[in-house]
């Protein structure tokens, strides 16, 4: 059995994952605000950063700009992922095997699930094969674990964040990403319910320092292992800034007001 501890991704067991495969699904806009944010180049000098233990790139990103960074950046392949040109049911067909991600340097595998969705089945199938194979090769695997298709009403709501969560433990995820359930006790409840998975906060849209650390620290004390973020990162013009005050945060035992 995989000891994710044990993994480059980890430190002291938790995870910092800078998400960065906005160009995919959510487009151009999410580069507006901070124009060199649409250069690879310059978010894999980001994830330099020492609170950056894994930066999450869709295959091609990795392919052109990870030799470079080999030594420096650990890399997360996500394995799918949709744009948002389309609108028909939930569904993030995979465009990448393990194997190959395993062949271009990668550190850990992620997968984004929308349990909920009329497509869930596939989507279950096609983890299942992501899940097996990345034992082969010993790489943690992280579900973006969002619940979404018509009979989720309230994807916010934290019974359904719990159950998304725990989908992962039950289908062998190391690592759930869910979105933040809006409270430290509502965070208690979603990582008791997952288990020894770990579970990490989704960084979700840009907010003020002070109200996204605050999220963050209510994760990280309700037994949370950290966050994946993007937006929240790279769409400041001074990325370390934010890095820096959550390493404090994330890895070093900190509250807000410690690291303000
Ligand atoms: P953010 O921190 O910017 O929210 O990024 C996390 C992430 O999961 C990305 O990996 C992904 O591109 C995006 O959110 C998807 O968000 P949504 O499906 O809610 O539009």
């Amino acid at each position: 059995m995989l000891d994710i501890d044990d993994s480059p991704i980890t430190r002291n067991g938790n995870l910092l994952i800078l998400a960065y495969d906005h160009g995919l699904e959510h487009g151009p806009v999410d580069f507006e605000d901070v124009p060199e944010s649409a250069d690879p180049e310059h978010v894999f000098k980001v994830a330099q950063h020492d609170a950056v233990t894994a930066l999450a790139v869709q295959k091609g990103v990795a392919e052109t700009y990870y030799p470079e960074y080999e030594d420096d950046v650990n890399l997360l392949v996500k394995l799918n992922g949709t744009s948002n040109l389309w609108q028909t049911e939930p569904y993030s067909p995979k465009n990448c095997t393990v194997e190959y991600a395993a062949e271009i340097g990668a550190d850990a595998v992620g997968y984004t699930m929308y349990a909920g969705s009329n497509r869930e089945g596939e989507m279950f199938e096609e983890f299942r094969e992501v899940q097996e194979e990345a034992r082969k090769y010993d790489l943690p695997v992280i579900m973006w674990a969002y619940p979404r298709g018509q009979p989720v009403k309230n994807d916010k709501k934290t019974d359904t964040i719990a159950y998304a969560s725990r989908i992962g433990l039950e289908l062998g995820a190391d690592v759930a990403k869910v979105k933040y359930a809006g409270s430290q006790d509502a965070m208690e409840e979603v990582v008791d319910l997952s288990g020894r998975m770990k579970v990490v906060m989704s960084g979700g849209s840009k907010k003020s320092d002070r109200a996204f650390l605050s999220d963050v620290h209510d994760t990280v004390s309700a037994g949370g292992h950290g966050l994946a973020v993007g937006r929240n990162v790279f769409q400041r013009e001074e990325p370390s800034g934010i890095l820096g005050k959550l390493e404090g945060v994330v890895f070093e035992g900190k509250g807000v007001d410690g690291v303000l």
